[in-house]
């Protein structure tokens, strides 16, 4: 254990309780314990070990930064539990926060740096000490810098750590050094998505967890809810407890579904044309939430015919501060600021100042009126009694909040299922108000660390720009990168498994063959570090000071006791970044330490106070109290202002130039919908399947699951024994024309790769679509890697991983069965 304030073991718990009433019970800058005064004043004379209680938080890629105990005696974390937040109501710890003990002590930790020796991936490897890992990594890069600059070096990370002092260190480090960015874009329709319909914050748009409880309909759409948002469940059952109805859309019947008052198995693919169906149905019964639609939406404004964008008091004065909307009145026919409007016009087409300007809502009626119940019956595969009952319950049993999860986000045209669901949302009135939301994190977390990540007084070594990670064989193949020269000689991965993660993963490796040099800085050995040319062992979270960053559910700061010393010859991502500068010959851009980091990111007086209270909400809530409701104040934060149904700048936002920019802004601008580009296994009348689907008739799909946080834990023993293997899951009747039995060892494949894995059968899946949770690293198969079947093509509008819009054929195998 390090740090004299944190070493107490050998002491009694009475002289430990006399020490700390010296130093002040919250005083202590390291382990702060939690007991209560009467269990510190209990007597005891036993002869146990002393045990000393510290905090911390899990923050690996579920989200929900649990608050923790550490159970320290002698020096060594011997359990963990669940720690009292500010407010106890969202205590919570899954089985992963209770093996991190096996996690931090484990012996697959990565012990000490090391270099490969023979082939890539060979899996031999040779210990060196930290200067000689440092010297190759520098020597490697300055070399290159002096030939080609910045672009040489690449990074990639994503939700390995969810830690401020790791965000942000890294983003320092990367602006100052420049390079190329590319952290994989999974996720990112749903983001770019709400930011676009919705508002503010691409992830930060619903309401508080606790608001559930005030939500008379709960609409869950390809949200895996009690396998990855667990903690939250117990909300929405109180809801439903109170009369609350839940509606699960999902093509398969996975664990919220088994609570659900209404269960639609829709075709997998075809959710936005169920929500532009249920908006043509309270269009056209007249179930719109009018005094909302005016106050909140664009619908009052104005489109410009000429350039589709929003017509603004700017197009007419040419002064860019006037960007209000312009509208109509209905009574005098004259036009002017929005605000200045009581009667604006909501249909029909004008001229206003020789311009012709079309109304946004008639533009939404056109673009869903082709959505009968009956066209979206055959589409979606749901009867149309259902589709009405559905639409019904949305529209008339408010207040509806809507977790769309990022099940639909995992395709191909991920984008419409949102932008469709959110148009649902505004038309009813959903939104900015209790038991109403449309998001996925509570809110958005922005504290100024500007200074920190873009320091003015440095200056950088080149520019570091984002390109889209599909991207990499081209980039690898031709050094190019649409028109930029990238002469990418080296990348370095911390946080992430590149090589698991980025889809097609054969091409993946084939591209990593033609760098100098791969670095990964891990705890484990995970798919990237295999292939490798250096591994630096990084800490354990509870290893060195922390405070939880931006993702979270609940609404709380929390602090990272550094419970014990960093574990074999492991180092921090903060002491690692510091020994790239000094080996880059910039000392002077971490001339500090970690804690006045975190004094720059979140100020002195709010880092003071998180240390020593250990959980404090977020400051602006309200102390005492705490209650947040998304656009409450009418504040969205969209380019307009408003709340969007109409979309006029869908490629705003999109930072992969010039490879990702949308092709076909103007279809984006409304709700629509594409069959997706590969898993297009079932014959509709009107939409031909994928004729690929004749040879591999089985579309994937990845669940994320309980027993992982991707592949956080995918090494962790405790968490092995309760979910041992990969496994794919079938329909029966896919499993039956398979002579697949339950338990059997299945290949999966397709052109780009196979998977042998272990099947199971599950009655609630629809036939032809099979579910291969994610999370498994390659040694883990009986053969291949799921991510082989994985494509890398790509969504024309959007840059996003399609982790399921792939086909395969599955037959039963006895391949690696006998060494299993
Ligand atoms: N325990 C745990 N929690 C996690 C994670 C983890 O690995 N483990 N990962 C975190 C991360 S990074 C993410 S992105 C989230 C993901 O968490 P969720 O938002 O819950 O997403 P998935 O687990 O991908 O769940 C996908 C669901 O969508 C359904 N689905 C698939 N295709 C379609 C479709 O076309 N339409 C509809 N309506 N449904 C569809 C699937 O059947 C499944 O039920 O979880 C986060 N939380
Ligand atoms: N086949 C398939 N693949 C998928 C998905 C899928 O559904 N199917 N889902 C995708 C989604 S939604 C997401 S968000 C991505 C996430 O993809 P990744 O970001 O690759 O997922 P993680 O497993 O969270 O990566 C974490 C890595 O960071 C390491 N790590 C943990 N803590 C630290 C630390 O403090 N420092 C450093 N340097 N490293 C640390 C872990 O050991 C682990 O190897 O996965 C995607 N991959
Ligand atoms: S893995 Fe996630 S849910 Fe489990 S304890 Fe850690 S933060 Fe909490
Ligand atoms: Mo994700």
């Amino acid at each position: 254990m390090s740090g004299s304030e944190t070493t107490h073991s050998g002491l009694t718990r009475r002289n430990f309780l006399k020490g700390s009433m010296a130093l002040g019970l919250t005083s202590l800058a390291g382990c702060a314990p939690q007991s209560n005064q009467e269990e510190l004043l209990a007597d005891t004379s036993k002869t146990e070990p002393e045990e000393q209680v510290c905090s911390g938080v899990c923050r690996g890629g579920c989200a929900q930064g649990c608050f923790i105990n550490y159970h320290v005696r002698e020096g060594k974390i011997v359990r963990t539990s669940a720690r009292d937040f500010v407010d106890p109501d969202y205590n919570r710890i899954c089985i992963k926060g209770l093996s991190l003990p096996e996690r931090i002590y484990s012996e697959e930790r990565i012990k000490y740096p090391i270099k490969r020796v023979g082939e890539r991936g060979s899996g031999n490897w040779e210990r060196i000490s930290w200067d000689e890992a440092l010297s190759l990594i520098a020597g490697c890069w300055l070399e290159n810098y002096e030939k080609h600059g910045s672009l040489c070096c690449g990074f990639a990370t994503r939700t390995g750590q969810e830690g401020m002092l790791y965000q942000k260190s890294w983003a320092r480090f990367k602006n100052l050094a420049g390079g190329v960015d590319l952290t994989l874009p999974a996720d990112k329709h749903f983001g770019k998505a709400l930011t676009d319909v919705v508002g503010s914050s691409s992830t930060g748009t619903a309401n508080d967890d606790k608001d559930w409880a005030n939500a008379k309909t709960m609409v869950f759409c390809g949200s895996s809810f009690t396998e990855t948002t667990y903690h939250q469940w117990h909300w929405v059952y109180e809801a439903q407890q109170k009369g609350g109805k839940i509606i699960v859309i999902d093509p398969m019947f996975n664990g919220i579904a088994a609570k659900a008052d209404k269960y639609i198995p829709i075709r997998p693919g075809t959710d936005a044309v169920l929500f532009m169906g249920m908006s043509k149905i309270a269009l056209e019964n007249d179930w719109v939430d009018w005094d909302f639609l005016k106050a909140q939406s664009v619908a009052p404004g104005l489109v410009r015919k000429d350039t589709g964008m929003l017509m603004r008091v700017s197009d007419i004065t040419g002064n860019d501060d006037d960007d209000e909307l312009l509208a109509v009145s209905e009574r005098s026919g004259e036009w002017g600021p929005l605000s200045s409007i009581a009667d604006p016009v909501l249909h029909g087409e004008h001229i206003v100042e020789g311009v012709p300007v079309v109304s946004p809502l008639d533009l939404l009626i056109e673009a869903v009126d082709e959505y009968t119940p009956e066209k979206v019956s055959e589409i979606c595969d749901i009867p149309v009694a259902d589709i009405q009952e559905v639409a019904e319950l949305i529209c008339k049993n408010g207040p509806v909040t809507f977790k769309i999860g990022l099940g639909p986000d995992h395709r191909c045209y991920g984008y419409e299922p949102y932008l469709a669901s959110g148009t649902l949302a505004i038309l009813t009135g959903n939104l900015g108000k209790e038991g109403a939301s449309h998001g996925y994190f509570p809110r958005k977390i922005s504290y100024e660390s500007k200074a920190y990540t873009a320091p003015e007084s440095l200056v950088s070594m080149g520019d570091y720009i984002a390109m889209a990670p599909s991207q990499f064989p081209q980039i690898m193949e031709t050094g190019k990168y649409g028109d930029y020269d990238v002469p990418l000689k080296m990348l370095i991965v911390h946080g992430t498994d590149f090589v698991h993660t980025r889809g097609d993963r054969r091409k993946t490796l084939e591209a990593i063959d033609k760098l100098d040099l791969l670095v990964s800085i891990n705890l484990v050995m995970n798919d990237t570090s295999l292939y490798s040319d250096i591994v630096l062992p990084v800490c354990e979270w509870c290893e060195y000071e922390e405070i939880n960053g931006s993702r979270t559910y609940h609404p709380f700061l929390c602090y990272q006791d550094q419970v014990i010393d960093p574990q074999f010859e492991s180092k921090s991502d903060f002491e690692i970044i510091k020994l790239l500068s000094n080996g880059l010959g910039h000392p002077e851009w971490f001339d500090f330490e970690a804690s006045d980091a975190l004094r720059m990111c979140y100020g002195d007086d709010r880092y003071e106070r998180i240390r020593d209270e250990k959980c404090v909400y977020h400051d602006y809530f309200a102390e005492g109290g705490f209650r947040y409701i998304y656009g409450e104040d009418g504040d969205w934060g969209t380019t307009s202002g408003k709340l969007q149904f109409y979309v006029e700048d869908p490629g705003d936002g999109i930072d992969y130039e010039p490879y990702g920019m949308p092709e076909n802004v103007a279809e984006q601008r409304l709700p629509m919908w594409h069959p997706p580009l590969e898993a297009w296994n079932e014959e509709v009348p009107g939409y031909g399947k994928n004729p690929l689907s004749e040879t591999y008739p089985i579309s994937i799909q990845a669940e994320h699951k309980k027993w992982n946080s991707q592949t956080c834990f995918s090494r962790v023993g405790l968490v092995r024994e309760l979910d041992p293997e990969p496994t794919v899951y079938l329909s029966a009747k896919d499993a039956a024309d398979r002579g697949i039995d339950e338990g059997d060892c299945v290949k999966a494949w397709n052109d780009r790769g196979y998977v042998v894995l272990r099947a199971h059968i599950n009655n609630g899946l629809r036939p032809g679509f099979a579910n291969m949770p994610n999370g498994w690293l390659a040694d883990q198969y009986v053969d291949g890697h799921y991510c082989d079947l994985l494509g890398d093509f790509q969504d024309p509008n959007n840059e996003n991983c399609n982790f399921s819009d792939v086909l395969v054929q599955i037959e039963k195998t006895e391949a690696g069965v006998s060494e299993r």
